[in-house]
Parts: C-alpha cells; structure tokens; sequence
C-alpha cells in the first residue's frame, strides 16, 4: 500500500480537522453511506496511515472531498477519524467547510450557503467571509432525537451509572451528574477516558442492537460518550467531555454530541424552540446550538439542530504511506 496525501491542516475550536485534498480514492455507490462502506473495505489503510501515530494522534480526525451526487448539491464528505469513519461530524463539518472557502476547494451554487451530503444525510450549511477568512459556519444537523433514557449499568470504575441515549449523526450514551459521578468539573480527562473505555463496551454488550438508525441499518451502536457537568463560564447553558476512538475527549464542544444534547434536553422539556444553547468543550471552547424545528423519525419526535462555530487552518502537509518502506506506515496505538 502507498500513496502520497496532500492535507491541509485545521482545527475547530480546538480539535483537529485534518482535510485531505490530493490523494483520494475513487469509491463506488449511489451515496455517501454506500461510498463509506466501500472506502472502509478497501481503502481503510489511507484512514489508518493519517489518523495514528506517527502522522497523526488519538484526537486526529480529517475528511475527502467528492462530487455530489444529487446537482442541487455542492459536494459529498467523508469523515474520517482514528475510530473509522462517522456518518456525521459536526467539528469535522465546520473545520472542512472554513479550509474548503478559504481555499477555494468548493465554489458554493450560493454564496453563503452549501448543501453538503453526509453518509448520515443531508447537511445544510450558512457561512460568513470576510477578507478571504471564514468567521463562522453554520450547519443544520440531520434529524436528532431521544432514543432511550434512565438505562443503569453498573460502572467497574464508578459504580451504578444512570444515562440517556441519543442520536445527533451518532449515538452518544449521555451521563448528567448523579450519586456516582459528581460532573465532569471534578474529573481529569484521562479519569473520563479510563471511565468511558469501559462503559462504552459494555453499554453495547449490555444493550446488542438497540441503537440501530430507523432509515439508516449501518448506523449502529454506541459509538460516543457524552459527559456533562457544570460550566466554566456561567454564561454557557452547559459543558460536556465527549469520548470518541479509543483515548480522545473531543476539544471542541462538539457538533454530533451537541446535536444529541439538545434533542434529548428538548425531548425531556429542558430546551425550546429557537432557543439558544450555548456548549461548552471540555477546554472551554463553545458552539451555540439551536433547536430549529421539531420533527418526526419513525414516528417518534425528533428536532433539526443547528450547530454554529469557527475554524482556523493552521498548516500543509505532503504525507506519504509506503507500507514496503515503513514498518509504521499504517501507524500504531500504545
Ligand atoms: O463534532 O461531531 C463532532 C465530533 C464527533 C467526534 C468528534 N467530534
């Protein structure tokens, strides 16, 4: 396996958004979600190769670029990350759209908005430019709803845990303070990671097949935690330290978790209409999200969030895969 990947580098509040413009694969399929699986049968070695070590790291997480597939569009995306490639990435979506207008990869039909296919759906997008700089990008989620709520499982680490499920473009076990977690204010990150390893498998071991997307079979299964606990600022409506691969706590507050946050708050009577929610990341960056609409999903209630944040590129990167010249070529995992 070999290849030469030309990237330019970004992060969304903080998280990496790593997007590769030179280098990318043809994928066969109708759509996003079929290119997804094509992409992870054959060409999984490219993710591996730029998201581990040595050329990447356990918070790495980047995105292609493709024709859209339906003309009304402006492109189809990709994500992907060291856990494999997401139906939908909010940080991955912003941090994109901000190196795809500054660059000049993509030449929206509108200026100002773009309707990007995701493997989880239909994204629609908003952006302001200003002296050739994006200044915020503006995505409308997929539908997001409430799956599941008071689920216990008994935590090896912390004891009996209470926590909802909610889909956002992927499941997220969301856990609010209780009896045996006081908030993520009172945890160190490699605590959370430590706890979440654990919970994440057996949430999925516990519950096979419970999460499983109505419209959508290949999105399954808890792939995300969400934690929540009190704000540093206290003007935020909220913050949470979202765990995703195997050792990452997402820096930005996260576009899929925050979308998951605010359909299960809207489910619960915890968040209106319109109403601004403003999250905040496990470093203190923030995304003010929106519920924009109420909907429906199989016939149960769902909301259409919106997600609004900043990027910034902040290098360029000529990565060459050689797996006959690298013993790591395809990275590593300690
Ligand atoms: O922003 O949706 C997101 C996300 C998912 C994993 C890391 N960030």
């Amino acid at each position: 396996m070999k290849g030469t990947f030309v990237c330019i580098d970004a992060h969304t509040c903080g998280n990496p958004v790593r997007v590769i413009t030179e280098g990318i694969p043809n994928l066969i399929g109708h759509n996003m979600s079929e290119k997804r699986q094509h992409f992870l049968k054959e060409y999984d070695w490219i993710r591996k190769g730029l998201m581990f070590e040595p050329r990447g790291h356990d918070m790495m997480s980047g995105s292609m670029l493709f024709p859209p597939h339906d003309p009304e569009n402006d492109f189809a995306i990709l994500f992907v990350e060291t856990s494999g490639c997401l139906p939908m990435c909010g940080h991955g979506t912003i941090g994109t759209i901000t190196v795809a207008i500054e660059e000049g990869l993509v030449k929206p039909k509108v200026p100002g908005k773009i309707k990007m296919e995701a493997p989880a759906g239909l994204v629609e997008i908003e952006y302001q430019k200003t002296n050739g700089k994006v200044d915020w990008v503006k995505l409308t989620n997929v539908k997001s709803y409430l799956a599941a709520e008071n689920l216990s499982i008994q935590s090896p680490d912390l004891g009996e845990l209470v926590f909802d499920v909610a889909y956002g473009g992927n499941f997220y076990a969301i856990v609010d303070p209780q009896k045996n977690f006081s908030g993520i204010h009172n945890h160190s990150a490699s605590e959370i990671i430590q706890f979440s390893q654990t919970l994440r498998q057996l949430i999925n071991n516990t519950f096979p097949n419970r999460f499983v997307h109505p419209e959508n079979d290949t999105i399954k299964d808890v792939s995300h935690i969400l934690w929540t606990g009190n704000p540093i600022d206290p003007s935020s409506t909220g913050r949470n330290a979202v765990f995703y691969g195997d050792k990452a706590i997402d820096r930005s507050p996260c576009g899929t978790g925050t979308s998951a946050r605010m359909a299960q708050l809207f489910a619960k009577e915890k968040l209106k209409l319109g109403e601004d929610f403003i999250h905040e990341s496990f470093i203190g960056s923030k995304f003010i999200g929106r519920v924009e609409a109420e909907t429906q999903i199989d016939g149960n209630k769902a909301i259409i969030p919106s997600i609004k944040g900043w990027a910034k590129i902040y290098g360029r990167n000529t990565i060459t895969i050689d797996t006959e010249d690298d013993p790591y070529a395809l990275g590593f995992q300690v």
